[in-house]
Formats: structure tokens, C-alpha cells, sequence
């Protein structure tokens, strides 16, 4: 049955603090690995017969029986002189500052001298790497942005995106613009776990990649997750479902408040949207104008599908409990609508983003604001973070050793290679102080 009006659950943990998001709402975890064994097959197949089984999936899934991956250049010219001239203008600024906050985020290499040896990491990045881009009505532009953008930066040769074709062959074309404009280097159009095999496998067509990221159905995930299992590439963190957390007190405005709430649960029915608040006047002042402000918008359906279904206000003791409950839960977003949000936002520690004050909702994050959208979901956020400009670099240790770091060094390893039984590692210390001997006997 459709609810007619949001109908958000009340939660109330004042004055029990001992499991501060236990009983949160939250999608069932494995929503994402539906398809194992579909999946494997279609591995397989990739594996084995290349092009051929890619085609034979594509007709199958997507309706289109070409045999050619790559979209020709001139497509994605002709797709980004199509789009809308204020849709350009917001793609690029979206792209500079998105830019700007993956160059801040670059990790530095360095250098430095302990006991006479010298060493350090150096950051080199990835060869070629594959974006998935989804089709259908998670299509979104944005997400080539989060992606290749900070593989540019990182510096990788080659950023090859795949996306699935229309039944006419041809892809999302605000998603062929938005790959031309951040610059990628090729558009594959397969979509599904066939795309995610002929990136990893490779075949006639399609280069290997080191790396896939991006989001995708239930198959591209698993898909994912099978070939990273398999050793062979690379893969980011699983974006699940998306979810969003307010932390709120009573000088929160309760009708952007509610805006807020509302916002992420377009995406999916099963969007977890939460209040967390200790002000009982906020929260009986955000339930009515969370149902008025549904009333009218295009997706309001769906709307009230999440919101009815992992939709809750949570009252808590004080800040301190409010911020306990998120640190437990984790969520992919937080925002902070409370007197000095900073001092708040900066005592968190478990988010994927936190969307500091009253000016920053998570929208401008989704498109615009400068870190990137694919963010840990599910409670990983508790071990994790988003996708970073060092997700596309491998960083290298390295280290120089003198002829005096070396014999100041060498009697540690002769003693961890006779524990170990290793007389070969302490052969090849003790071969070369004896060869510094030599040298110097010979001077
Ligand atoms: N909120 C989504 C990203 C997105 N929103 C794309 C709009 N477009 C996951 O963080
Ligand atoms: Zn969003």
C-alpha cells in the first residue's frame, strides 16, 4: 500500500545512552549481492569468449545488437554542443570546484633521513583506469565528474568510462557531454557486470584497467566485488544506498530542516533519512512541514516510500548524545544545524561528509561543493571515507641505505634472520659488508 503522507518514526533515546544507533533504521545490508551466481557466469563468459559474449549481453540486457564498444569521438563532441548552454556553464564550474578540492587532497610525497638511511613514499599514478557510469533513472552526470575528475588530477594516462547503451545503441547523452567536458579519454557503452568483466579481463576491444570505480546496480556491484576477489584490478568502495543524518538543536530553522530531511529520499526507496535533535519543539515543528513540503515535488511517490520506511526523528538528551548517535550510525552524509555547527562537526568522528551550518545542505555536496560524492554508506564510515584523489595512486615506498647505515643495520638483521631461520636474508647483508671491506682493504 502507497502511504499518503510521510509517516516518520519517533525514536526517543533520552536518558539512555548505552546503544546510541542500534535501533536506527537501515536498509538490509545485502541488498547489493543479489547476484552471485548470474554474475560469475557472465564473468566467465567475458573471460572466455571476449567481444563476442559482450555482444551477446548487451542484445540480452540492453536491447542493442552492435558490436562496436567505443563511441566515437564525434558523438561526444555532438552530445556536448547538444546540452543545454546553462547546464554547460553549471557542469564547468561543478568541474572547477570539484577540481580545486581533489588538488588540495593530493597526497604529498616525501623524503626524510632516520640513522643514516634515507627514505620515503612517492605517489605514482595508476596506469588506465574504467568508471562505471550507470543508465536508467540513476543516470547521473554528476557522478562522471566525481570520477574522472580526480583520476585527471591524480594523473592517470588513461580514464576510460563505461556506460550502458539505449536500445538504439546510443548512451545518456548528458552523461556522453559530461565525459567530454571533464576530458575522458574514451566511452565504452556497455553496461552491467559485462562491462566490469571486459575492464578487468580485457579483451580485442577493450583495454585491461588497474582500477573500476563508480556506482552501479546490484550486478555491477557484485561484478565488483568478484574480479577484486579475484586479484586482477583494483576496485573503490561499495557506495550502497544513500542515506542522510541531521544533527539539529532548537535554533535549527525547522523548515529547512525538513527540506533537508526530504532531499537524499528521491534517490531510492530505501534512503535512510534521520533527525537527530534534543529539542522536542523542533521535532513536532518538522513533521507537518515535512508533509507539506513533499506535496507538489515530481517525485514525491518516492518520497514518501522512504520517507515512510526509513524515515525517523530521534530525540536525544543534549549535543554530546546527538553526536554519540551518529558517531554509532555513521552515515553517509551529516549536516550540522545547530549553534556553532563548526565546534560540533568538528568533535564527529564517523561520517562520510559533514555538511557544516545552515548554508550547506547536502545537495551542493551532490553536485558542486568540492568533495566528492561517493561516499561510504552502510555504517562503513565508521573505517572509512569517499572516494580521494590517492583512491587513483599507488603510493611506493622506497629506501637508501649508505655503507655505514648498513653495518650500523646489519646485526638486526642477522638476529631476526636467525630467528626466523632465514640464512640467506642475512647472506646478503653479511655478502656486501664483507664486499665494503674488500674495497676498503684495497684503498
Ligand atoms: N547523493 C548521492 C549523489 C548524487 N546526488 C548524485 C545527486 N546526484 C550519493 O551521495
Ligand atoms: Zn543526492
Amino acid at each position: 500500500m502507497k502511504p499518503e503522507a510521510p509517516s516518520l518514526q519517533r525514536i526517543d533515546l533520552r536518558g539512555d545512552r548505552r546503544h546510541p544507533g542500534a535501533d536506527l533504521p537501515r536498509p538490509p545490508a545485502d541488498t547489493m549481492r543479489r547476484a552471485r551466481e548470474t554474475v560469475a557466469e557472465v564473468l566467465a563468459s567475458v573471460h572466455e569468449h571476449g567481444d563476442r559474449a559482450v555482444a551477446e549481453y548487451t542484445a540480452r540486457f540492453d536491447g542493442w545488437d552492435g558490436t562496436e564498444w567505443e563511441v566515437p569521438q564525434a558523438e561526444l563532441d555532438a552530445a556536448l554542443a547538444g546540452i543545454d548552454p546553462s547546464l554547460r556553464e553549471a557542469l564547468e564550474t561543478a568541474r572547477e570546484q570539484v577540481q580545486w578540492f581533489h588538488e588540495q587532497a593530493k597526497p604529498r610525497d616525501w623524503a626524510g633521513t632516520h640513522a643514516g638511511a634515507e627514505m620515503g613514499v612517492r605517489h605514482a599514478p595508476l596506469k588506465r583506469v574504467g568508471v562505471y557510469v550507470p543508465g536508467g533513472r540513476a543516470a547521473y552526470p554528476s557522478t562522471v565528474l566525481m570520477t574522472v575528475v580526480p583520476a585527471r588530477v591524480a594523473g592517470v594516462d588513461e580514464v576510460v568510462v563505461a556506460t550502458p547503451p539505449g536500445p538504439d545503441g546510443r548512451p545518456n547523452q548528458t552523461i556522453l557531454a559530461a565525459a567530454a567536458l571533464v576530458g575522458a579519454d574514451k566511452v565504452l557503452r556497455i553496461g552491467g557486470a559485462q562491462a566490469v568483466a571486459a575492464l578487468a579481463y580485457g579483451t580485442d576491444q577493450v583495454a585491461k584497467v588497474d582500477k573500476v570505480v563508480g556506482p552501479g546496480n546490484a550486478f555491477v556491484a557484485e561484478a565488483k566485488l568478484q574480479v577484486a576477489a579475484q586479484g586482477l584490478v583494483g576496485i573503490d568502495a561499495m557506495a550502497g544506498v544513500t542515506e542522510v543524518m541531521l544533527i539539529a538543536d532548537d535554533s535549527a530553522d525547522p523548515r529547512l530542516v525538513a527540506t533537508s530531511l526530504i532531499a537524499q529520499a528521491e534517490h531510492d526507496p530505501l534512503v535512510t533519512s534521520i533527525l537527530v535533535t534534543p529539542s522536542a519543539a523542533l521535532a513536532d515543528a518538522v513533521v507537518p512541514l515535512v508533509a507539506e513540503e513533499v506535496e507538489g515535488l515530481a517525485s514525491r511517490d518516492r518520497l514518501l516510500e522512504a520517507l515512510s520506511g526509513q524515515g525517523a526523528i530521534v530525540l536525544v538528551d543534549d549535543l554530546d548524545h546527538a553526536i554519540a548517535v551518529a558517531d554509532d550510525f555513521a552515515p553517509e552524509h551529516l549536516e550540522i544545524q545547530t549553534r556553532d555547527a563548526r565546534g560540533v562537526a568538528d568533535r564527529v568522528r564517523a561520517a562520510g561528509t559533514i555538511f557544516v551550518g545552515v548554508q550547506t545542505p547536502t545537495a551542493l555536496g551532490d553536485y558542486c561543493a568540492g568533495p566528492n560524492h561517493t561516499l561510504p554508506t552502510g555504517g562503513t564510515a565508521r573505517f572509512t571515507g569517499g572516494l580521494r584523489t590517492d583512491d587513483f595512486m599507488v603510493p611506493i615506498n622506497w629506501v637508501e641505505f649508505s655503507d655505514d647505515a648498513l653495518t650500523h643495520m646489519a646485526p638486526v638483521v642477522r638476529a631476526l634472520g636467525a630467528a626466523e631461520g632465514l640464512p640467506a636474508h642475512v647472506r646478503s647483508v653479511d655478502a656486501r659488508l664483507a664486499a665494503m671491506e674488500r674495497a676498503r682493504d684495497a684503498a
